[in-house]
């Protein structure tokens, strides 16, 4: 069992203004802020439990990637996972997760690193929606990532994401984790249920 100060870093890229600061704000602070300011560099920790051991989940939260941004080397380093972010109206960004996949089987030299590809801003109405859900669940399949869809505003799919970062890190599944929690223990879950299938603003958008 690992011990109650295993530390998990995970890195969250992605193309700008998708909202990676804004799933880590949600998911550390509990808040959606509005106003866009794009992060040089960032850093949030949060205390999860998975199968009841503690982890300190730290996670990065990056500068805006484009197509041709260097991959920086120390994001090899010391790093357990990647969420990969696009915002489900942005075609570009959604190409950008598979460049920066590329970019990281790349660095890292090996092609089974934990990723979450994460489908966000997913409260948009319909019409603006550009990318299917589909479409993420099929890059998601061919860079063997797991795939949810997110709003960072709602806090649909949020702590999700991060869970199941962790869960994939740990070798182990999302529902291992879940069975683990249901039994009430003080170290159970602290997992946000708010974004399952009752969830109002779920509506159109269907978590894996
Ligand atoms: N509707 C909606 N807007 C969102 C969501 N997440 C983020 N936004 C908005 O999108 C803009 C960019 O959000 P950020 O979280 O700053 O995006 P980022 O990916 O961190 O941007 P960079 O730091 O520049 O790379 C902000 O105006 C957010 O309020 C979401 O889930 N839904
Ligand atoms: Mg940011």
């Amino acid at each position: 069992m690992a011990d109650s100060r295993t530390t998990r870093k995970i890195a969250l890229m992605g193309f700008r203004s998708v909202g990676k600061s804004s799933l880590a704000i949600q998911f550390v602070q509990g808040q959606f802020v509005d106003h866009y300011e794009p992060t040089i560099e960032n850093t949030f920790n949060k205390k999860v439990t998975l199968n009841k051991a503690e982890y300190e989940l730290l996670l990065v939260d990056t500068a805006g990637q484009d197509e041709y941004s260097r991959m920086p080397p120390e994001y090899s380093i010391d790093v357990h996972g990647y969420v990969l972010v696009y915002g489900i109206d942005s075609v570009k960004s959604f190409e950008v997760c598979r460049v920066l996949h590329e970019k990281l089987v790349d660095l890292i030299g090996a092609d089974d690193i934990p990723i979450v590809l994460v489908a966000n801003k997913c409260d948009l109405p319909a019409a603006e929606r550009k990318v299917k859900r589909d479409e993420g669940q099929k890059l998601a399949d061919e860079i063997k990532a797991v795939f949810v869809e997110t709003s960072a505003k709602t806090n649909l799919g949020v702590s999700e994401v991060f869970n199941k970062a962790l869960a994939r890190m740990e070798g182990k599944s999302y529902e291992a984790i879940n069975n683990a929690n249901a039994g009430g223990s003080a170290n159970g879950a602290k997992q946000s249920n708010s974004a399952g299938a009752n969830d109002p603003n779920s509506k159109g958008c269907i978590l894996s």
